[in-house]
C-alpha cells in the first residue's frame, strides 16, 4: 500500500465533475462558521476597539496593550531581524516589485466614432486593510505579497491586521511588524480572526474603514469576508492550499515527492495530487514519500494531509492528464514532464503554474516574484491570484461633442423608445434641437 491513494484513470477519460469527486478537497464549512462570527462582526461594529480587544483576549488568549502597533514596537522589529531573513525579504520585494508593477495598465482611449471617445482608466480605491494569519504558522511572506501589489497598485493608505501573539506580548508575529517595517507600511493592528475583518470593514475608534480587505486566512476571516462582502470589496475566498503535479516518466520521483510534502505541510486539509503517465513514477514517488516524510519536521499534519486528499492518478497520456489538472483547476500547479513549458502553455485552469523541475512552488511562495495568494478549491476556473487589480476599479469616461451626439440621436431614440424610457429620449433631444 502507497501513501496516496491511487487510482487509474487509463481506461476511462473522467470528466470534470467525475475529477471532482474523484479527487476530493478537505470539506470547510464556510456556512457554519459565519454563524460563528457574526456576533463578533455586530459586536465590532457596535462597540469598535474594545470589541476587538475583547475578541482577542477570547480568541487568541491575549489582550494588546493598544489595537494599534506603536511605531518603535515596528522599528525594533525591524532592528532585531535576522539579517538573512532581511535579506530575503527585500529580494523578495524587489522583485514582487518588478512583477506587479508590470500588471499596470495605461488608460486606453478607443474613438467609437468621430467626436466620441470612451477612454478606459484604472483608478486606485482610497484605503485597504491587509490581512496576515498568524495562527498555525506566521506569514511573514504574505505580507509582501499583500502590500507589494497593494502600493504598486497607487493605494494612498494601507493598515495591516495580525493576530497578536501570546509569546510577542500581544504583539503580532515580530517578523511580520519587520516585514511592514521594511515595506514602508506604518498603520499595523495586532487583530486577528473574524474581528480584524470587522474592524477593517466597519471602522473602529483606532482604525478608519477601508474600502478593500484582501488576505488569507482561517475559515472564520474568510466567513467574515463573506459576511462583510458588498459593505467592503473583497479578494477571492482562500480555502486549504493544495498543489497538483502533473508528471510523466522524465520526473524525478524525489523532486516530486518533496513538493507534496511542501505543500502537505501547510495544513492537515492541504491537497496534493499527483497525475502522472507513468506507473513506475507513481511507484518510485510513493518509496520517496515513505523515505521523506519520517524525515520532515511537520511530518504529524503531513501524514494527515497525504493521507486524507493525498492521491495519485494515472492516466493514459500527457493529453489526459492535463484534462484532469484542468478539471481539478489547483492553486498551485506544477509540470514535471519533457517540454514542459508547451505543456504548460496548454493549461487552462490553475491559480499559479510552475514549469519543469526547477521551478518548485516554494520558489513562488516566497521568491519568484509572482503572488503566492491565489485561488483554491477549483475557483481557479473563474478567479485570478491576487494582483493590483484587486486593489483598482477599472472606469470608463465618456466624450461627446455636439455633432456626435445629434448624429446618433435617432438610434438612442429608438432605443429609448423601445424601453418606454421618454425622459431618456428627452434628454438627448433637448441638446439636439
Ligand atoms: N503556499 C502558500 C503560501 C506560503 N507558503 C506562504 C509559505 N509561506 C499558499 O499559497
Ligand atoms: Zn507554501
Amino acid at each position: 500500500m502507497g501513501v496516496l491513494r491511487r487510482l487509474d484513470l487509463r481506461s476511462a477519460q473522467p470528466t470534470t465533475s467525475d475529477v471532482r469527486r474523484l479527487f476530493p478537497r478537505a470539506a470547510v464549512d464556510v456556512d457554519v462558521a459565519m454563524d460563528a462570527v457574526r456576533p463578533v462582526c455586530d459586536d465590532v461594529r457596535d462597540r469598535g476597539d474594545a470589541a476587538v480587544l475583547d475578541a482577542a483576549e477570547r480568541f487568541d488568549r491575549v489582550r494588546p496593550a493598544e489595537l494599534r502597533v506603536p511605531a518603535d514596537a515596528l522599528a525594533s522589529a525591524l532592528a532585531a531581524l535576522d539579517p538573512a531573513v532581511r535579506d530575503a525579504l527585500t529580494e523578495a520585494i524587489r522583485r514582487a516589485r518588478l512583477v506587479h508593477r508590470a500588471q499596470l495598465r495605461e488608460p486606453v482611449v478607443v474613438e467609437v466614432a468621430p467626436g466620441t471617445k470612451v477612454t478606459e482608466r484604472w483608478i486606485p480605491v482610497g484605503r485597504v486593510g491587509l490581512y496576515v494569519p498568524g495562527g498555525r504558522v506566521a506569514y511573514p511572506s504574505s505580507v509582501v505579497m499583500n502590500v507589494v501589489p497593494a502600493q504598486e497598485a497607487g493605494v494612498a493608505s494601507l493598515a495591516v491586521a495580525s493576530p497578536p501573539q501570546v509569546d510577542n506580548g500581544g504583539l503580532p508575529h515580530p517578523v511580520v511588524l519587520a516585514a511592514c517595517a521594511l515595506l514602508g507600511v506604518d498603520e499595523v493592528y495586532a487583530a486577528g480572526g473574524a474581528q480584524a475583518v470587522a474592524m477593517f470593514a466597519h471602522g473602529t475608534e483606532s482604525c478608519p474603514a477601508v474600502d478593500v480587505v484582501t488576505g488569507p486566512g482561517n475559515v472564520y476571516v474568510t466567513a467574515a469576508k463573506r459576511l462583510l462582502r458588498g459593505l467592503v470589496g473583497v479578494d477571492a475566498e482562500a480555502g486549504p492550499t493544495e498543489v497538483a503535479i502533473l508528471a510523466d516518466g522524465s520526473a524525478r520521483p524525489d523532486f516530486v515527492a518533496a513538493d507534496l510534502i511542501a505543500q502537505a505541510e501547510h495544513d492537515p486539509m492541504a491537497a496534493c495530487l499527483l497525475v502522472t503517465t507513468s506507473p513506475e513514477l507513481a511507484d518510485a514517488v510513493d518509496v520517496e514519500l515513505d523515505k521523506q516524510v519520517p524525515a520532515t519536521r511537520h511530518r504529524e499534519r503531513v501524514t494527515e494531509a497525504l493521507a486524507g486528499q493525498g492521491a495519485v492518478a494515472i492516466v493514459a497520456d500527457v493529453d489526459a492528464g492535463l484534462a484532469v489538472v484542468d478539471a481539478w483547476a489547483a492553486e498551485h500547479l506544477e509540470i514535471h514532464t519533457a517540454d514542459a513549458a508547451g505543456v504548460a502553455a496548454r493549461v487552462r485552469n490553475a491559480g499559479a503554474i510552475f514549469v519543469g523541475a526547477y521551478a518548485p512552488v516554494p520558489l513562488g511562495d516566497y521568491l519568484a516574484g509572482s503572488n503566492h495568494v491565489l485561488p483554491t478549491g477549483g475557483t481557479a476556473r473563474h478567479s485570478s491570484g491576487l494582483a493590483v487589480s484587486a486593489f483598482q476599479r477599472q472606469v470608463h469616461v465618456v466624450e461627446c461633442g455636439p455633432e456626435a451626439l445629434a448624429d446618433i440621436a435617432p438610434r438612442i431614440a429608438a432605443l429609448g423608445g423601445a424601453e418606454d424610457l421618454t425622459a431618456h429620449v428627452d434628454a438627448v433631444e433637448v441638446r439636439a434641437r
